[in-house]
């Protein structure tokens, strides 16, 4: 019933324009049909008429329809928005007030840490300029301290000044060592690891802060008291830096730990809380309304074979963009992942190499006259598809006037032709190297879709702007990417490779390096580090970019190591991750 519906909706649309010109990608319809065919076992083929296919075992949701359309909270209209309207007037006051440059840093550095910030922007912004403006970081005439150094540091770099990493060097000696002093100053050691973390290519300076602050910081904490303060910052800081860490699971951790510092602010502490509490009361809206479209889709029941993880995808929504206003995005972004979920097992678990060639076709050229040939469950999950991509596209046409689906196809029919090539190597025992792998690895990891999907619906660009940030995948889109499928073979590639897969960066590169595999983790996690040089580059040299935008490429990337932290937080939705979605 829920298709008939979807589908007649459609009826009324008006004939939407075919791209107007083709779009170049990595794998083009050439290549992806003419990869071998041969298949290497009778798995997921035909033997002795019938089907054998592959299972991925996977356990049914963790959370409940019922459950979740339950969820409520007080936290809505007044009096909660006259209490926060007012903490934040004099929450303002007292950042305008503060007049020492330090007490500046420390007020915004907690507000950011506390999940604020995004109330205070243009004050935030107009502060932090006049610091930069000022310019006391790199005058070299006064001797600075190393915790209010590091500190300015980072958060100027977070707000796009690249002040140079040169402003460290008063911290070391002749023979380029950093000064004997600092192993016994811990909050500056604490904060220079956190600032080094805004490195770009090159700097080695940053490097060897980074390296030497790890070092020193892992020592201490071995020999530390775990329930001071300074020891909770610390231990948290080396599981993860800051730089790379999901906003709100972040904030609420925070809020946690502030209220136990012997100097917090009683003001912040109680907006933070109340506004905590304000957002979640949306985000629950946001999540009731995407669990009622995922039921009605009834992939979750129909498709046995494949995860349901309608909670867990709107997790990542949440880690993508958190902000009230952004609620239509997450909405829209909850059913992209959910789909990109299901069809990412139809083409790993379930689907022969013969299906996933008409699904392949149908989609990049989105047409229903192909639905006829595909298997029932590619049916369901093709119309599905359709018609949710089609109407996201319709909202934009209607409020933006701009025409967004040929960017939607083309994003989608990558995705399905890199889904294609891989199904190609797997059935045919083929192990790329690590960067023919990549190459279109960056494409099947499903970042590219998201983010292209996401532009539209937090920007409004005219056709010709989106035409041109389109045209290639800009580099964002692509180190967010690279970042995504590195975590998620860090985080899934055993269990993969356990129920049938091809192999994942990991094993690509312990196949061409000839090494072990805690030798390839290693060399695989050091991409990551290197990648978010770019990205942290990429904000330096694009300032015109939507801010928001590479704010959400960003916390893709920050999502994806915070989903796989542990393992397989996605697929696996019990362990941590239930624990972050009951804590969110
Ligand atoms: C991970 O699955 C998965 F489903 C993704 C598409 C990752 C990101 C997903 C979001 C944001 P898996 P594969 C919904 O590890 O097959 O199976 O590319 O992805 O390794
Ligand atoms: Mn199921
Ligand atoms: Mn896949
Ligand atoms: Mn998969
Ligand atoms: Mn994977």
């Amino acid at each position: 019933m829920a298709l008939t519906h979807f589908a007649s909706s459609f009826c009324t649309l008006p004939a939407l324009a075919s791209p107007s010109r083709t779009l170049v990608g990595p794998v083009s319809s050439k290549n992806y049909r003419s990869l071998p065919t041969k298949v290497r076992s009778m798995v997921a083929t035909e033997a002795a008429g019938q089907i054998l296919r592959r299972s991925a075992n996977y356990q049914t949701s963790m959370w409940e329809y019922d459950y979740v359309q339950s969820l409520t909270s007080k936290y809505k209209g007044e009096p909660y928005t006259a209490r926060r309207e007012k903490l934040k007037a004099n929450i303002r006051t007292m950042l305008t007030n503060a007049s020492k440059p330090l007490d500046q840093l420390e007020f915004i550095d907690a507000l950011q840490r506390l999940g604020l910030s995004y109330h205070f922007v243009d004050e935030i912004k107009s502060t932090v300029k006049s610091l930069f403006d000022e310019n006391r970081i790199e005058n070299t005439e006064t001797v600075h301290d190393l915790y209010a150094t590091a500190l300015e540091f980072r958060l100027l770099r977070q707000h796009g000044y690249k002040v140079p990493q040169e402003v460290f060097n008063q911290f070391k000696d002749e023979q380029g060592n950093f000064r004997a002093w600092i192993h016994d100053d811990l909050k500056g050691m604490l904060f220079l690891y956190e600032a080094s973390y805004f490195l770009v290519e090159g700097e080695s300076i940053l490097e060897d802060a980074r390296d030497f602050t790890t070092k020193n910081l892992e020592k201490y904490v071995e020999k530390c008291n775990p329930s001071e303060y300074l020891s909770k910052m610390v231990s948290h800081a080396l599981e993860l830096p800051l730089a790379w860490r999901m906003l709100r699971l972040e904030a609420n951790w925070f809020i946690k730990v502030y209220e136990t510092k012997t100097d917090m602010e009683p003001v912040l502490l109680e907006l933070a809380k109340l506004d905590f509490n304000m957002v979640q009361a949306i985000h629950q809206e946001d999540l009731k309304h995407s669990s009622r479209w995922w039921k009605r889709t009834g992939l979750g029941e129909k498709l046995d074979f494949a995860r349901d993880r309608l909670v867990e995808n709107f997790l990542w929504t949440v880690g993508v963009i958190f902000e009230p206003q952004f609620g239509n995005c997450r909405r829209m972004l909850t059913k992209v992942n959910s789909l990109i979920t299901t069809i990412d097992d139809v083409y790993d678990v379930y689907g022969t190499l013969d299906e996933l060639e008409l699904f392949t076709d149908a989609v990049v050229r989105w047409d229903l006259n192909f639905m006829d040939r595909l298997p029932d469950y590619m049916k369901l999950c093709f119309l599905v598809f359709y018609n949710s991509v089609n109407e996201m596209a319709y909202d934009i046409l209607k409020y933006q006037g701009v025409d967004i689906l040929p960017y939607l196809k083309k994003a989608w029919a990558d995705l399905c032709k890199s889904y294609l090539l891989e199904a190609k190597w797997y059935f045919s025992g083929y192990t790329p190297t690590l960067q023919e792998y990549m190459d279109n690895a960056w494409i099947s990891i499903s970042a590219p879709v998201i983010l292209v999907h996401a532009y539209f619906y937090v920007s409004n660009p005219t056709t010709e702007e989106a035409s041109q940030f389109m045209e290639e995948y800009p580099d964002i889109i692509r180190w967010s990417s690279i970042i995504l499928r590195l975590a998620d073979d860090l985080g899934t590639s055993t269990d993969e490779l356990k129920r049938g897969d091809i192999s994942k960066s990991i094993q690509c590169y312990m196949h061409e390096a000839e090494v072990s595999e805690e030798k390839a983790r290693d060399h695989i996690r050091n991409l990551i580090g290197n990648t978010w040089k770019k990205i942290n580059d990429y904000q330096f040299a694009n300032p015109r970019t939507s801010q928001t935008f590479i704010g959400i490429a960003m916390n893709l990337a920050r999502m994806a190591q915070c989903m796989y932290q542990y393992g397989d937080g996605h697929g696996v939705g019990h362990l941590e991750t239930k624990d972050r979605i009951s804590q969110l």
